[in-house]
């Protein structure tokens, strides 16, 4: 309660559940992703729904300037934040030697230099608050799989950059958390091109809402220590470990 969040990747899927599982806990949202209408629409149904103030700030996590003007619009605006959860992120393509180089400039510059900005600019400010930072980490950077290694590695990338960022900031009171989904039912891209809501049926792979609580649990747990929170067993990617 009373806590500011901003959510990346926040006009659809996990991101969107994320806005409003923290809006249920009383803390303002403000929504970053590069769907302006989108974004709007969530935020409207989130004043709506849980009447908690919310800021919508279109924004591409592959700009430098972009990134760094969410964080000070959002410190403009609310005077500061306490949880930045790092999520937008996508996969394209599959196999390596059929990738074609925007497919994995695209993974590159979304998941792991998007995440780096953010995390850069959100630094002083959750430290001020004894806040925390969400990474939106993956089974597929925990094991090793047979498809779109690309896609993986940001994740691996993901989840040793978190750790190593607990390591320099968890003694200011920052708390750090990284949370593995499984295959979740949202617009995530197979590798056969298609969402991943419409490749899994209702109960084959989590909700994104499964996620969103995970989430909104660490975030708002003052002084929490939860490094990790694995969502997977649902998945049928399980069968891959
Ligand atoms: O996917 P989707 P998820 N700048 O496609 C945004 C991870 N994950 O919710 O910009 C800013 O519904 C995009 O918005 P827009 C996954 O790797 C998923 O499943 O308007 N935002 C949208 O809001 C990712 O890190 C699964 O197009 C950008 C959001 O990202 C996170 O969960 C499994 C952007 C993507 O929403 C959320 O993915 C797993 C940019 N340049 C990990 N590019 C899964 N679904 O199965 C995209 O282990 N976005």
């Amino acid at each position: 309660d009373g806590q500011t969040a901003i959510v990346t990747g926040a006009s659809s899927g996990i991101g969107a559940a994320t806005c409003r599982a923290l809006a249920a806990e009383g803390a303002t949202v403000v929504l970053a992703a590069r769907s302006e209408a989108r974004l709007r629409e969530v935020a409207a149904e989130i004043e709506a729904d849980y009447g908690v103030d919310t800021l919508v700030v279109p924004t591409d996590v592959r700009e430098e300037s972009a990134v760094d003007e969410l964080i000070e619009e959002t410190v403009a605006t609310f005077g500061g934040f306490d949880i930045l959860v790092n999520n937008a992120g996508l996969a394209r393509g599959s196999d390596v030697e059929t990738m074609a180089t925007d497919e994995y400039e695209t993974m590159q510059e979304t998941n792991i230099d998007g995440m780096f900005y953010a995390t850069r600019a959100a630094i002083p400010h959750v430290r001020e608050q004894e806040g925390h930072l969400i990474f939106l980490g993956s089974f597929a950077g925990q094991y090793p799989r047979s498809y779109n290694p690309v896609y993986a590695a940001s994740k691996w990338w993901t989840r040793g950059f978190a750790k190593s960022v607990a390591a320099q900031v968890g003694d200011d009171g920052v708390g750090v958390t990284v949370v593995n989904p499984g295959a979740v039912r949202t617009e995530f891209e197979s590798t056969d091109g298609r969402a991943f809501e419409e490749v899994f049926e209702e109960g084959e792979a989590s909700e994104p809402e499964e996620v969103a609580d995970a989430i909104a649990f660490a975030a708002t747990r003052e002084g929490s220590s939860i490094s990790e929170i694995d969502i997977n067993n649902r998945s049928k990617f399980a069968d891959d470990f």
